[in-house]
């Protein structure tokens, strides 16, 4: 039996064929949006903009993403043989949807004899759907006066009742600025989706649930129910409860099916799709650490500690997050900004190459005798705050270190970087517990400096996976899992 994962993150999409019997992947593909889409303008995954705080893509792109990723993956595989769909996306970005919406949907519906193989192509039938032209992402920290206005009303209830404090990035804040900013953009809009459940809604030809995994990420929702909460959704925007879809518990029934439009693809209409989770979730089960005992580091855009959970606890210090975990109960979760786009940037700064980087820097460094005197040192450790951070929350003001940055070597530039992000992440997750083991995933995994700064900072075995995508590994795992139900 095999399945399709789909994982639409910040700056890609990734297709994952998953040969669930024989237990490996079968075969990927994946589309980079500022390579291969560079037309949407969204060099990193999103549209530049020249306030720091302000973080939103075009969400035309995810669709033109999605479209390329199936059509790259058809070339290698034979997708008949694919029985059911699952998939997930970067967490908290929302897509707002006008009266038009649902009928753009039902044409995917029709079947693809009537659209003729070479019909139109997800942008042109979704074209005019958007009350809004652009997409928030989990990068945007722009909703400080919706946080505040948030806190002022629920204080610490929102954090017991939705496992967050009120965060700038959430969906519920970003939904909050919106209706303020533009109340005849609000008020056309009919529908509210996450990236997750928008891409789901589209395979389906339907409107697709939202889960609890990411549903959490919202400050909208009562984790304890796995439900809406009225109260919440009602302060936050007017007929706010209206504009969003259901809450998918784990585990629960799907009913949808492949709309006709992807037999172009090969796809059998009908095959069942599972409803979409975040990418963190998914990752979650990708990486076999939807049982409590192992701790995950992923290490993309973001920078995100995760395990699963088994009892509901929060975050004193109002960093973390509890969300459902996809395979019932919860999951804990940091998240850092400043993750691979900032190493790349310091890498760029350096002028070195990813040998050096990933590797030739921290051997310099452990046989030198740095001049910062000792490695161990408190004193050795910087942090690129190129992007507002929020994890702790730090203006965007370039490197800090905690030394003389100018008279540092490109070594230990490197090293104290690495070693700024890894002390970072662990003294933020304190509160989830201490692990004997961590997996790592996500692109920077592949650095085995990175990869031992962690083994030493958090005094854990460290473990890497085969499968680089855990994310749409993990969805392709739920889509396989709904079947056997
Ligand atoms: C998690 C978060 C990011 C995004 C993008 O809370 O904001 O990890 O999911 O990957």
């Amino acid at each position: 039996m095999y399945t399709l994962g789909i994982d639409s993150s910040t700056q890609s999409v990734k297709a994952l064929v998953w040969d669930a019997d024989a237990h490996k992947v079968a075969a990927t593909a994946s589309v980079n949006f500022g390579r291969e889409l560079a037309e949407f303008g969204c060099p990193d995954g999103f549209l530049p903009n020249d306030d720091v705080l302000v973080r939103q893509a075009n969400p035309a792109m995810w669709l033109a993403g999605l479209d390329r990723v199936l059509a790259k993956l058809q070339a290698e595989f034979d997708m008949s043989k694919i029985a059911a769909v699952g998939g997930d996306g970067q967490q908290h970005g929302s897509v707002y949807l006008n009266d038009a919406w649902s009928a753009a949907l039902g044409k995917l519906r029709v079947g693809s004899s009537e659209f003729g193989v070479v019909g139109e192509g997800l942008v042109d039938i979704f074209a005019g759907v958007f009350a809004r032209p652009v997409a928030p992402i989990w990068m945007d920290s722009s909703t400080g006066s919706q946080v505040a206005a948030l806190d002022a009303r629920f204080g610490d209830a929102l954090r017991a009742r939705t496992g967050s404090p009120a965060i700038e990035r959430f969906t519920g804040p970003q939904i909050m600025k919106f209706a303020a900013d533009d109340p005849a953009g609000y008020a056309s809009t009919v529908r509210i989706h996450l990236v997750s459940s928008f891409l789901c809604s589209v395979l389906a030809g339907a409107d697709a649930p939202i889960d609890t995994g990411d549903g959490a990420g919202m400050n909208l929702m009562d984790l304890g129910r796995g439900a809406w909460d009225e109260e919440i959704c009602g302060f936050a925007a007017p007929g706010l409860l209206e504009k969003l879809p259901k809450v998918a518990r784990p585990g629960e029934r799907s009913r949808m099916g492949l709309a006709p439009y992807f037999e172009r693809y090969g796809l059998r209409a009908g095959i069942p799709v599972v409803p979409f989770t975040g990418d963190n979730p998914a990752s979650l089960v990708g990486t076999g650490a939807d049982r409590p005992g192992v701790a995950v580091v992923s290490l993309g855009t973001s920078d995100v500690f995760f395990a699963a959970m088994d009892t509901f606890r929060t975050d004193p210090a109002g960093y973390g997050h509890v969300f459902g975990n996809p395979s019932g109960g919860f999951m804990s979760l940091a998240c850092v900004k400043n993750g691979s786009l900032a190493r790349e940037k310091v890498r760029a700064l350096v002028g070195c190459d990813y040998a050096f980087f990933d590797e030739g820097a921290f051997e310099e460094v452990s046989n030198a005798n740095s001049q910062l005197t000792t490695y161990n040192s408190k004193l050795f450790r910087a942090f690129p705050y190129f992007e507002s951070e929020i994890t702790p929350v730090h203006p965007a003001t370039g490197i800090e270190a905690a030394f003389d940055w100018d008279k540092a070597s490109a070594a230990e530039k490197v090293v104290s970087v690495i070693r700024g992000q890894v002390l970072n992440l662990y003294e933020r997750t304190r509160w989830i517990g201490s692990f004997d083991t961590i997996r790592v995933t996500g692109g920077a995994s592949r650095s085995r400096g990175i990869r031992d700064t962690i083994a030493d900072v958090f005094g854990a075995r460290v473990e890497t996976l085969d499968v680089a995508d855990s994310a749409a590994l993990g969805a392709a795992m739920l889509a396989a899992r709904a079947l056997r139900a």
